[in-house]
C-alpha cells in the first residue's frame, strides 16, 4: 500500500465528486450524511431476525451485508419477500445492500446465478462481490448482465395472459417465452419498438393460438426494488435521493482468513480487472488500500474487524474465532491499512444490545476516518 496515495487523505465528500461509478458516488455521499463507514454483516439464522436487525441497526450503517444462503426462511417472492423487505428498509434507513455471494465460475454461469434462479440477487442487492480465480472475463460477463438488467428495469412489464377477453391477473416474469433468464425483453416481445413508443400506444396484443397476450410497458424509477413491504412502511431516508439503479461489484482481492491462498499476483489481477471495468467495479474487499495509480479512486471494504469489549485496551490484540477468522480494530484497518468501510458481523450481532453496539462501532470507525484525513 502506498501511504501517500491521495485517496488516503481525501475526505469522502471529495472522493464522491471524483468517483467513476454512480453507486460509489452515492455511497460516499451517504457516508458523509450519516457519518458512518460501517457495514453490518447480518449473518443471523432466520429471515425474521435479519429483517429485525436491519431495521434496528439501519440508522448506524451505510451497507447491510447479507449471505442469503445461510438464512432459513428466506422468502423469494420478488414483491413481498425478504429481498423486497430489505430493499424497503434500505430506503427507510439509507443503506445499500451487499450480497456477499463471492461469485466464481465461467461467465455464462455467473450471469445466470446473478440475475436469475431462486434468489434473483441483482433485483435486491445493490452490490455483490466476486472471486476472480476463474479469470478476468468473469467480471466482463457480470458487467454485461448488470447492464442488460438495468436496461430492462427501465420498463415495468405487466403481462396478462388470457383466453378471450383479457382479465386483470398480472405476471411480472417467468413466462416460457422470456429470455434466457426467464424474463421478457420488452422490445423483442413487441417486435423491436423502442422507448419512444411508450405510453398508451405501447399497449399491444398478439394472438397465440387462442390465447391473447397483452403487455404494457411503463417507465419506472426502480421497479425491481418493490416500493412496499407487507408491514406497509414506505418511508424514504431524508437528505438524499434514492440510490441509482446501477449495480456494483466488489472484487475479493484479499481475505481476512489465516492461511489465505490469494497471492500477490491474484490481488494484482483484481486491480487490473477493476481498472478495466470502472463502470461496474466499485472497489475491493481487501485488507489494505490497493489504490496506487494516480487516478485510482476505488472504495475498500474490509472484514475481519472487531473492537475489544468496552473499557479494555483499544489497540490490544484481538483473538481470532478459532475457525481461521482473524480480527483487527477499526483504527488499525482505517488509519494504518487505509480501508474505507469496515465490515462487522459477530462483533455486533453477538453483543447484548446489537443496535447500540453498532453505534459504538460506527463512532470508532468514523473517528478513525476523520483522523486519517486530518479532519479531527
Ligand atoms: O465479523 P465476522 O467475522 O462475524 O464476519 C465477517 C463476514 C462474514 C464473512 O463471510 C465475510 O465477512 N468475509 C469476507 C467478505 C465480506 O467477502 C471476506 C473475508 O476475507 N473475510 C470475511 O470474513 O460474513
Amino acid at each position: 500500500m502506498s501511504q501517500k496515495h491521495p485517496t488516503l487523505t481525501t475526505p469522502f465528500g471529495e472522493r464522491a465528486k471524483q468517483a467513476d461509478h454512480p453507486l460509489t458516488e452515492y455511497l460516499y455521499r451517504l457516508m458523509v450524511l450519516k457519518s458512518s463507514n460501517l457495514c453490518l454483516s447480518a449473518d443471523v439464522h432466520t429471515a425474521r431476525e435479519l429483517v429485525t436487525l436491519a431495521d434496528k441497526a439501519g440508522p448506524s450503517i451505510v451497507v447491510l451485508k447479507t449471505h442469503y444462503d445461510l438464512i432459513s426462511g428466506w422468502d423469494y417472492n420478488p414483491v413481498t419477500g425478504t429481498g423486497a423487505k430489505l430493499a424497503a428498509l434500505a430506503r427507510k434507513h439509507g443503506f445499500l445492500i451487499f450480497e456477499d455471494r463471492k461469485f466464481v465460475d465461467i461467465g455464462k454461469t455467473v450471469q445466470m446465478q446473478y440475475t436469475a434462479g431462486t434468489a434473483r440477487i441483482i433485483d435486491w442487492a445493490h452490490i455483490t462481490n466476486a472471486n476472480i480465480d476463474a479469470g478476468k472475463d468473469m467480471v466482463w460477463a457480470m458487467a454485461e448482465a448488470a447492464a442488460k438488467w438495468k436496461e430492462r428495469i427501465n420498463y415495468e412489464v405487466k403481462t396478462s395472459v388470457t383466453v378471450g377477453t383479457p382479465v386483470s391477473d398480472h405476471f411480472d416474469d417467468g413466462l416460457e417465452n422470456g429470455d434466457e433468464n426467464g424474463r421478457l425483453d420488452p422490445r423483442e416481445q413487441l417486435g423491436g419498438y423502442g422507448s419512444n413508443d411508450r405510453g398508451a400506444d405501447a399497449r399491444k396484443g398478439s394472438i397465440v393460438s387462442i390465447t391473447t397476450v397483452t403487455q404494457s410497458f411503463e417507465p419506472a424509477g426502480s421497479p425491481r426494488l418493490p416500493k412496499s413491504i407487507s408491514e406497509g412502511d414506505e418511508s424514504v431516508f431524508p437528505g438524499i435521493e434514492e440510490p441509482p439503479t446501477d449495480r456494483g461489484l466488489l472484487l475479493l482481492a484479499q481475505m481476512s482468513s489465516k492461511g489465505c491462498l490469494m497471492t500477490r499476483e491474484y490481488t494484482q489481477a483484481c486491480v487490473e480487472a477493476a481498472r478495466e471495468h470502472k463502470n461496474f467495479v466499485m472497489g475491493y474487499v481487501a485488507q489494505e488500500s490497493l489504490n496506487t495509480a494516480p487516478d485510482d479512486n476505488f472504495i475498500h471494504i474490509t472484514p475481519g474487524c472487531k473492537l475489544p469489549p468496552e473499557g479494555e485496551e483499544e489497540n490490544g490484540h484481538i483473538k481470532g474465532d478459532g475457525l481461521g477468522q482473524q480480527y483487527n480494530t477499526p483504527a488499525k484497518l482505517i488509519n494504518i491499512k487505509g480501508t474505507d468501510i469496515i465490515i462487522v458481523g459477530r462483533g455486533i450481532i453477538c453483543a447484548d444490545d446489537p443496535p447500540s453496539e453498532a453505534e459504538r462501532y460506527r463512532k470508532k470507525a468514523w473517528k478513525a476516518y476523520l483522523s486519517r484525513v486530518g479532519l479531527e
